[in-house]
């Protein structure tokens, strides 16, 4: 880590060194100030140009040391940015984000490289900008648009950013370079504003409805009320002065810093990334080159599958078993772009690109020279132990075989193969064009490099992956299972459908577990309860009853002419008929039940799965929970949410 000043004539340029982005510890931030103490004291230098070294500009304060007040602040470091007394300019590369943006907000300019990226993401940690994001920022670009960057936590590119003010100019290449001219320019020009701090007067007009409406909106596609605190302090900018608005913003910050949400989110932040990153063997073994993918099967997932990749570039060839099932495939594919172009999603140039890259066919030999081939085929042992047979016999050596079965023991389907080592599990959630999660599973013989390639791939698909080891239903099933093995029982004993949604709701779930089974088809685990042989009376009824969930109108609830649940008389009239065939006394169950009795065995099972090593950490149950399950992100996860915030939910439930 270090901050070098170097002069080039009367500007200095000072760089900040810190990788992998230059996050701004406390240590950093002491270096810095250093540094602009010598820029500051030396007369020769008459401007000064904040630069960064590496692949980005500094990506915020040090998430680590959130919550501590450590001297200086970056309060204090902008402050001193801003009396320099002198000229500056921050050139920014690569993605200049929360207290990084915060920074350069402390310079007079603020110049960036066309493929720049902005924003405040402190939102996603539960957190509002500290150090002026939601002030400095309102003042340069008004309030909404600084509540839609605060609030969203999304990026901005460059030239979206200069077209609004935040951005002064921007260059394709020598950002330092140019930097250094601009500033010259500008001095040259004495055409020097003043710090942003002192620009309050000149700040666009505000709508303070329109400003209402877009908190609501933010706060509802957030599915938390993360957004209000940066919408709070947006309104304390325009009324406030500087210095108060300042203060107010320190105060909900260091505030939100305190709550548990801030905690559960921090944690699934470093979650997310040890998840992603390879370890042991893995880490050392070199990936293979993968830019041809075929899919076997264009059902709902195959074709999901087939669209993620051609999302991210891939060539991509679908294979079905005849052409009836394979031109069914590509029209769903065809519907689901044209959908997004006709929403506004996706341009119809860009969804002709992604099209263009899907081939179809139905003769295998065509799979023979592709790099990955993933078998997304009906959810039968037998059936996947054919195909992989067929595989074998016609993908080329260093072809890497995946299955995305969602239980199935991948070991067994390995060994249908003379490969095994180039055999492993890629199990997408539906749809595998939309959901984040993707479950690495690791065969009891996949070779490191096979396992490396599949993290990488993950990367480029935009996937969150979580390496798991091998049992039915891998991390996130095998726990949901556990979790509505209870559900049953709870409905037999007193519970509603919509009580136990509402429930699960009120938890923070976006849906509850039966309007959830609804959407996704009670026959599935029907379908494989059957084939293990188990059996769940209740939701076996509804199945043999036709009631297969929202796809047959009915299921938990009725769906008549909309997709909103109704709950259904004929349902409770089959519990009442299945808990007295079963000598259960009917009760009121309460809400606290419910969720103590699903999530309790969730997580009992997620010790279990630890104890067998099919998860490495805790953390990456949480992960896998948060992105294929919607498990309350503010929660951090049911492991996170267990070791940490049950405890004190029941304590404060007491109360
Ligand atoms: N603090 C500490 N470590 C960080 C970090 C940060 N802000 N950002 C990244 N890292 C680590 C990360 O853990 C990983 O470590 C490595 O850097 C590479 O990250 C006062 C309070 C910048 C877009 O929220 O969004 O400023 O795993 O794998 O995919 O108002 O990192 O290698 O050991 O994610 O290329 C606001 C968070 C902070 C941005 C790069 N800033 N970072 O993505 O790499 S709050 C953020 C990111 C704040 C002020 C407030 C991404 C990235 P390791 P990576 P990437």
């Amino acid at each position: 880590m270090k901050v070098d000043i170097e002069k080039f004539g009367r500007i200095a340029v000072i760089t900040i060194d810190r990788p992998p982005v230059n996050a701004l510890s406390q240590a950093l931030r002491k270096l810095i100030e250093a540094r602009l103490d010598e820029a500051a004291g030396d007369d020769a230098v008459k401007g000064a140009v904040l630069a960064c070294a590496g692949r980005t500009f500094v990506a915020g304060a040090d998430i680590e040391e959130l919550g501590e007040v450590r001297p200086p602040t970056l309060h204090a470091v902008i402050d001193k940015l801003e009396a320099l007394g002198k000229p500056s300019v921050a050139a920014l590369h690569g993605t200049a984000l929360g207290g990084g943006l915060e920074l350069a907000l402390g310079c007079t300019f603020r110049v960036a490289s066309r493929d720049a990226r902005l924003g405040l993401p402190e939102v996603k940690l539960g957190l509002l900008p500290g150090a002026g994001g939601t002030v400095r920022t309102t003042y340069l670009i008004g309030a909404e648009a600084t509540l839609k960057l605060a609030g969203s936590g999304n990026m901005m590119g460059a030239e979206t950013a200069q077209g609004i003010g935040l951005v002064d100019a921007v260059f394709d290449n020598d950002l330092v370079a140019n930097a250094i001219r601009f500033l010259s320019d500008r001095i040259d020009a004495d055409d020097i504003p003043p710090p942003v701090s002192r620009r309050r007067e000149a700040m666009p007009a505000c709508d303070p409805q329109a400003l209402d409406k877009l908190t609501a909106e933010l706060c509802r596609t957030a599915r938390s009320s993360a957004p209000e605190l940066a919408a709070q302090s947006v309104r304390n900018a325009l009324t406030l002065s500087f210095e108060d608005a300042m203060a107010e913003e320190r105060r909900l910050f260091e505030t939100a810093t305190q709550c548990d949400r801030f905690g559960a989110l921090r944690h699934l932040f470093f979650a997310e990334r040890a998840a992603a990153k390879p370890s042991g063997d893995v880490a050392e073994a070199e990936p293979r080159a993968v830019q041809t993918v075929a899919v076997i099967g264009a059902g709902t997932m195959g074709s999901g599958i087939a669209m993620a990749f051609a999302n991210s570039g891939f060539d991509v060839i679908v294979r079905e078993t005849d052409e009836a099932a394979l031109t069914r495939g590509m029209e769903r594919i065809a519907d689901t772009y044209d959908r997004s172009v006709k929403r506004g999603s996706l341009s119809a140039e860009e969804a002709g690109k992604r099209k263009a890259r899907i081939a179809g066919t139905v003769a295998i030999a065509d799979l023979a020279s592709v790099d990955l081939i993933i078998e997304a085929a009906f959810e039968d042992m037998a059936v996947k132990k054919t195909i992989f047979a067929e595989l074998d016999a016609v993908a080329r050596q260093g072809a890497i075989l995946a299955t995305n079965t969602s239980y199935l023991d991948v070991n067994e389907i390995a060994l249908s193969t003379t490969r095994p080592s180039d055999v492993l599990g890629l199990h997408f959630f539906s749809p595998a064009n939309v959901m984040t999660l993707l479950e690495i599973v690791r065969g009891a013989e996949t070779a490191p490099e096979v396992m490396a390639t599949a993290l990488k791939l993950a990367r480029r698909l935009g996937k969150q992956p979580v390496v798991v080891g091998v049992c039915h239903g891998f991390v996130g099933n095998r726990m949901l299972q556990a979790r509505n093995a209870a559900l049953s029982q709870l409905l037999l004993e007193g519970a509603r459908p919509d009580q136990i949604d509402a429930a699960f709701r009120a938890f923070g779930w976006p849906m509850g577990p039966c309007q959830m089974q609804d959407l996704a088809g009670l026959d599935i685990g029907w379908r494989n309860r059957k084939a293990l042989g188990e059996t769940d009376a209740l939701p076996d009824r509804l199945c043999e009853l036709g009631r297969f969930g929202q796809k047959a109108d009915k299921g938990w609830y009725l769906y008549e002419d909309s997709r909103k649940p109704q709950p259904d008389p004929e349902v409770d009239a089959i519990i009442a008929e299945i808990a007295e065939k079963s000598g259960i006394a009917r009760r009121v169950v309460t809400d606290a039940e419910i969720i103590e009795r699903t999530h309790g065995p969730m997580i009992e099972e997620g010790r279990r799965i630890l104890d067998e090593g099919i998860a490495a950490r805790s953390s990456d149950i949480d992960v896998v929970w948060a992105h294929g399950y919607g498990f309350p992100r503010d929660l951090g996860g049911p492991m996170y949410w267990d070791d940490h915030l049950r405890e004190s939910a029941q304590e404060k439930k007491k109360v």
